[in-house]
């Protein structure tokens, strides 16, 4: 079983909450989880608020991303949320960005 495997069990089996930290839970209830890596590995940042990405250290970077608030939000190629995008619905992830991997400037709820 891959580190990769394990880690992406975890990250869905989200009823045991009791297996997190404090922080941990206080982020999966209202927070963009954003990765440098696919299938959620790699450095990490949670974001609660509209951002553009570049003051996160973060442009470009996004490979993989869990929406845990209650809203859809939408990731911009372009800074300023221009440029093509895609969605997320509330409590959905995605662990491969596809044609995103590596684009993503700015991002929103809508
Ligand atoms: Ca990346």
């Amino acid at each position: 079983m891959s580190t990769i495997n394990n880690q992406t069990k975890g990250l869905f089996a989200l009823d045991t909450v009791e297996d997190l930290s404090h922080d941990s839970a206080a982020a999966i209830q209202g927070g963009i989880l954003v990765w440098d890596g696919a299938n959620f590995t790699g450095p990490r940042r949670d974001l609660q608020a509209s951002s553009n990405l570049i003051r996160q250290g973060f442009n470009d970077k996004i490979s993989s991303i869990t929406n845990n608030t209650q809203k859809t939000w939408a990731f911009y190629t372009n800074a300023n949320f221009t440029g093509p995008f895609f969605l997320l619905r509330p409590g959905q992830g995605r662990g491969n960005l596809g044609s995103f991997n590596n684009q993503i400037s700015s991002m929103r709820s809508v």
